[in-house]
């Protein structure tokens, strides 16, 4: 699931998590611009519950929208185990606040791909890859549920 944070009205980067995602075989829901926090939560529940929250913002208050979304995912019981992820440009200087990825992963996110002077678009894809072919791979490796002795008899 893509989804951009509540005060960002950018749409680009969503269509080219999408594109993105969807030629690499995943499916994909895009939420949308401006999503209020509530929105992208009441997205991730119950049957519609993605594998991945890819969460994108560029207009620059990422941190704090991204800070207060992942705090509300951790502390709901159904929504706290989610993976989610946030990238794009998170801070209001464009260039990236050093810092930002440690406080975001603090507050629960799984990865960070904050665009920098150091860190390009096309390096943040390639990351952006890297994690979910290690996300596909821990999922494959997790044994299947044990089934209690006696059970279905
Ligand atoms: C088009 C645009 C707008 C349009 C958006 C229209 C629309 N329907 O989308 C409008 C006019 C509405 C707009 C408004 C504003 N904008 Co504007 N906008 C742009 C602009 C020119 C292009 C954005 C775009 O479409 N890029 C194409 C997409 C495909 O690329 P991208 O967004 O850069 O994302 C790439 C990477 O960041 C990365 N990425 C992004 N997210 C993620 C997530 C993950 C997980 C990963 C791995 C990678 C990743 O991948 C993408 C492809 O490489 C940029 C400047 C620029 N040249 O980038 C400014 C820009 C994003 N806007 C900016 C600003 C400040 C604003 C406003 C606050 C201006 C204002 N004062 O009103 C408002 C905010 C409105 C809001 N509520 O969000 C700033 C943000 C600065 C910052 N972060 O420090 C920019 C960078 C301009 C600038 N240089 O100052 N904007």
């Amino acid at each position: 699931m893509v989804s951009s944070v509540s005060s960002d009205a950018h749409m680009w980067n969503l269509v080219f998590l999408q594109l993105l995602l969807e030629e690499a075989g995943h499916e994909v829901t895009n939420v949308g611009v401006c999503p209020p926090d509530g929105t992208v939560m009441a997205a991730c529940r119950g049957a519609d519950r993605p594998d991945l929250l890819v969460l994108s913002t560029v207009n620059g208050h990422g941190r704090l929208d991204g800070l207060r979304l992942i705090r509300a995912l951790r502390a709901d019981p159904e929504l706290a185990a989610l993976p989610v992820v946030i990238g794009g440009k998170l801070g209001v200087r464009g260039s990236g606040d050093p810092g930002v990825g440690r406080q975001l992963l603090d507050a629960g996110f799984d990865a960070v791909f904050a665009e920098s002077r150091g860190n390009t678009p096309e390096r943040m894809v390639a990351d952006f890859r890297a994690f979910l072919t290690t996300l596909a791979t821990a999922r494959t490796a997790t044994p299947p549920p044990r089934i209690p002795a006696g059970a279905g008899r």
